[in-house]
């Protein structure tokens, strides 16, 4: 690699695997790597980077595979002669909600760490519990029922913490390892997130959790931007030590520690910048510069994502999380678990051999189907909480029916995810002015145009590959900035130079007058689907 100018890297330690993203000061890509748990680490036996547990509820993944993995994504890129000495800041991205126990004595270990060994060698024995919990355990509902009957129920606790308790928010987490591993809870000194875990590596030294990852715990007062003292009370005692106080995002967590200053060749003034979830640093990739502008990404699972300035904290719906480049403002996350493999069964069932042939059908129909909707749930679905699978099928009076005709049931399927997508996201606060539309399904127009539609607004397209290790590298520089000013630094202007998405659909008013009479009947449907199962 020539001899680069100043570099900002990007880590993001997800689900499967670590990634590192370089951008230099325009924030253009010039280094990237990647370690896959599975495949580069198959001693520690993981599937999709996690170890189930027999109830099918718990899912971990150790703490250990993740450091191991810091060792290789360094060598990795030491052989690749990636020019560490000229990285000015660092920051990552960690999936969210998941937890790393130190135990006592971690910290000095931490300080102690020696360049000539690797990090696995020196901190095998740290850890106080050896399975962390992570974002896809489902067994704490025990601990989400009696947060939400010691706070004042769902909607209360969603008022203090941005979202009623989840089985995977961190808090809940720790209240069981606390009920059921009380001697490991007892033995630990601090607690982090995937994200400040990674950022301590980093240091040789605990880095503070931020507080837009600390938003997906139940633990943080969003507004007043700390630990809720009575969310800690009844989680665990003795917690807000084992935390330690939350940061805004942007902040300087630290100067690179001495084993990766040594080891590697980093510069002494390397800045770590504080570590963020992978949703609140996608918001950061995705570059979404202007209020309103908001992002849907089409996968697997459907995910749509926003900053905005008045949140809506619902006990039903949603995530708010402080917004990661704007302390200021908030950021609103919405999962659905019925995304592409749903659309996907529509299109078989309705055999239409491709995309295109299914856009053809859908052309078929008016916009509002004739007043017929549907809800397809594949899958448990997350938004709102269905969790009996079906199909349900609706006429235009709301009477029910067993099926459509293919071209119906192919315009059903998109406009009852979009009206879905349209109703919880004006729930939480959300008023879109654009939307940037990414992931697989995004490159199908006909999806498209129900979407522009449905939400009367112009639709952009723009896959970001690795949005949330870009966005720790696009913070890297956001967090860096604001440090030589000694003053924030709007994140606009950071990343100004990034080239805008292109535009995919305009609305049609006419089409969009129909969605708000359409919105009003799938409001109440989906009332009548969600209670009768
Ligand atoms: C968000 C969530 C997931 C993880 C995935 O609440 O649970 O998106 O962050 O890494």
């Amino acid at each position: 690699m020539a001899k680069a100018a100043r570099l900002f890297l990007g880590l993001d330690s997800s689900t499967q695997g670590l990634k590192a993203v370089a951008v230099d000061d325009a924030l253009k890509i010039v280094h990237e790597s990647s370690v896959n748990f599975d495949a580069d680490l198959p001693a520690f036996r993981t599937q999709g980077g996690v170890h189930r547990g027999a109830d099918g509820l718990t899912v971990t993944t150790p703490p250990i595979l993740w450091v191991t993995a810091m060792d290789l994504l360094f060598e990795r890129l030491q052989r690749e002669s990636f020019p560490f000495a000229a990285v000015a800041a660092i920051s990552a991205s960690g999936q969210q909600h998941g937890s790393v126990y130190w135990k006592k004595g971690a910290q000095k270990r931490l300080k102690a760490l020696r360049p000539d060994r690797t990090l696995r060698e020196q901190l095998e024995a740290v850890f106080a519990v050896t399975e962390s919990p992570v974002w896809m355990d489902s067994s704490t509902t025990a601990e989400c029922r009696a947060r939400e009957a010691a706070l004042g129920g769902a909607q209360a606790v969603a008022n203090v913490t941005g979202s009623r308790a989840y089985e995977r928010f961190t808090g809940n987490q720790i209240a069981k390892i606390a009920r059921e591993q009380a001697a490991a809870y007892e033995a630990t000194e601090r607690i982090s997130l995937v994200s400040s875990f990674i950022a301590t590596l980093l240091m040789g030294d605990y880095a503070p959790i931020d507080l837009s990852d600390g938003s997906g715990m139940n633990l943080l007062d969003i507004r007043r931007k700390a630990w809720d003292s009575r969310a800690l009370k009844v989680t665990a005692p003795g917690l807000a030590e084992r935390l330690g106080e939350p940061v805004p995002s942007h902040v300087v967590a630290g100067r690179i520690g001495p084993q990766f200053r040594r080891r590697y060749g980093f510069a002494p003034e390397c800045a770590v910048i504080t570590a963020s979830g992978d949703n609140p640093c996608s918001l950061a990739g995705l570059a979404l510069r202007r209020p309103g502008d908001i992002a849907i990404s089409l996968g697997t699972s459907d995910t749509l994502f926003a900053a905005l300035s008045d949140p809506k904290p619902s006990g039903r719906e949603g995530h708010l999380f402080v917004n990661p480049i704007d302390p200021a403002g908030y950021m609103a996350l919405i999962c659905y678990k019925n995304g592409s493999l749903t659309r996907e069964a529509v299109r078989q069932a309705v055999r239409a051999e491709n995309w295109n042939a299914f856009g053809a059908l859908v052309a078929r129909t008016a916009p509002g189907n004739g007043g017929r909707i549907g809800f397809y749930i594949r899958e448990p679905e997350i938004t709102p909480p269905i969790l009996k699978a079906g199909t349900f099928r609706f006429g235009p009076e709301g009477e029910p029916v067993s099926e459509f005709s293919p071209e119906v049931e192919a315009r059903a399927v998109l406009e009852g995810q979009f009206l879905s997508m349209r109703l919880h996201a004006s729930a939480v606060g959300i008023a879109p002015a654009t939307i940037l539309a990414t992931g697989g399904a995004s490159v199908n127009p006909a999806v498209l145009r129900v979407m522009a539609d449905v939400f009367g607004v112009p639709v952009f397209r723009g896959d970001v590959p690795n949005s949330a290790a870009l966005g720790a590298a696009y913070r890297a520089c956001h967090g860096w900035r604001c440090a030589e000013k000694k003053a924030f630094v709007p994140f606009a202007e950071v990343v100004a130079a990034v080239p805008g998405a292109t535009k995919a659909a305009d609305p049609d008013a006419a089409a969009h007058a129909v969605y708000t009479q359409s919105l009003l009947k799938y409001a109440e449907l989906e009332k009548r689907v969600t209670a009768c199962i």
